[in-house]
């Protein structure tokens, strides 16, 4: 028994390190079996933290490559003393290209300073220097771009879009290149040309179909979160949603219509009150306007005039684009009692041919009439789209 007993332990002791092998990985996994589960997927984020990660302008400065130098050289090998002129050409600076991704939603990632590579100098032996590499750098679509002087330089409108930024300096030339009949051994070589230097502000315009416009705390955010899957904080206090939110309304044919909430708008919002002209600038883009009005204020139709007013005074073409008017929260009693004050007066400003939408967002109350609306409006406009040449759709 002793015998036995000293054997197991000579065993252990013999296989010290199987021993210590088997409690490492005992140890280990019992370390895992009370590891806490690992959850994947996008973090939460509140409103406030969203907002402060969207960034809509940025000054932003870009520096193509320097062309490498040319090279002034004379071959000379043993039995070839005299090989003539061999300086290679320096090679091309990197440009600098703004490409538009449909996966960026900020501009809040880029940095302020873009550099493209150096063209490398030329070499003896005839040998040319290799070209820069160009820096590529994706902005959101919808990004575009002002010069210092104000003027817009480029618009990156869909997905892949290009644009070279600053262009890459020549590279020098090599002696060897200054051959000729008349001269045979030439010193001369140049030096490589230096890159573009530019100053750029970015600006980002929220690209969508459709926009919709209406006071803070008029329903603008139950109604994307009930038409789309995009989640914009929902609150009984005004400016819940503090950027803007894009959400894809799908259709059975596949048709996908891009819905943007922007923030809410007060009266002097083009003075830049409330949110102001911040916002105001993502609507440009938007192809249709929905304008929703809560139905339970005690004017609702003054605030369809300030909306209408506020638009025209930012740019007077956006009073003029094609829109949508909903009245919402009509499930609320003080809704249906204005109800009638407000479609009389709809119909003496806008005559039979405009359509009046009336709906409860948080109930889905009518919602499918708004959908039938929506796509009517999306399919018009592609229509006129064709009629004036542009043939594909905006794509998301
Ligand atoms: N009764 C009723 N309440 C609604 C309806 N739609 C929205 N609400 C409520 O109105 C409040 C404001 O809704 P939001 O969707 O945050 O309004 P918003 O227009 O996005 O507001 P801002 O983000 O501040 O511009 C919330 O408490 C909603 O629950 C509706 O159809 N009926
Ligand atoms: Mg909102």
């Amino acid at each position: 028994m002793l015998c036995i007993s000293h054997r197991i332990i000579s065993l252990f002791c013999n296989k010290s390190c199987h021993f210590t092998f088997i409690c490492n990985t005992f140890s280990i996994s019992s370390q895992y079996s009370r590891k806490k589960k690992i959850i994947t997927g996008k973090p939460y984020r509140t409103e406030e933290e969203l907002a402060q990660k969207f960034i809509d302008h940025k000054l932003i400065k870009v520096y193509a490559g320097k062309g490498g130098d040319g090279r002034s050289s004379f071959l000379r090998e043993k039995n070839r003393p005299m090989g003539g002129p061999d300086g290679g050409n320096g090679g091309n600076g990197g440009n600098v290209v703004f490409v538009a991704d449909s996966n960026m939603k900020s501009l809040e990632k880029l940095s302020p300073l873009y550099q493209a590579d150096d063209g490398i100098d030329g070499g003896g032996y005839n040998c040319f220097g290799k070209n820069g590499k160009d820096k590529f750098v994706k902005f959101p679509v919808g990004t575009y771009f002002r010069c210092e002087d104000g003027s817009v330089v480029e618009d990156l409108v869909k997905h892949g879009d290009e644009f070279v930024a600053a262009y890459g300096g020549l590279g020098g030339k090599g002696n060897r290149f200054f051959v000729t009949n008349t001269e045979t051994v030439p010193e001369e070589c140049t030096p490589g040309q230096p890159g573009d230097a530019r100053v750029f502000v970015a600006e980002l315009r929220t690209l969508a179909h459709a926009g919709l416009i209406g006071f803070p705390n008029a329903g603008k955010s139950t109604l994307l979160r009930i038409l789309t899957r995009a989640r914009p904080q929902v609150g009984d206090y005004q400016f819940t949603t503090l950027r803007p939110h894009v959400g894809i309304l799908h259709f059975e044919d596949f048709t996908q219509i891009a819905i943007a909430d922007i923030p809410g708008i007060i009266e002097g919002a083009h003075k830049n009150q409330g949110l102001g002209l911040t916002f105001l600038r993502h609507i440009e883009r938007c192809r249709f306007f929905i304008f929703l009005l809560d139905l339970s204020e005690p004017d609702p139709w003054q605030h369809l005039q300030t909306l209408r007013k506020e638009l025209s005074e930012y740019e007077k073409v956006l009073s003029e684009r094609p829109s949508i008017y909903v009245a919402n929260k009509l499930d609320l009693p003080e809704a249906k009692e204005h109800l009638l004050d407000f479609t009389n007066q709809f119909k003496t400003e806008f005559g039979e041919d405009k359509k009046l939408v009336l709906l409860s967002g948080k109930y889905g109350q009518n919602l499918e009439e708004l959908i039938h609306t929506i796509r009517y409006f999306y399919d018009e406009d592609i229509r006129v789209n064709q009629m004036h040449g542009m043939t594909s759709p905006m794509r998301w």
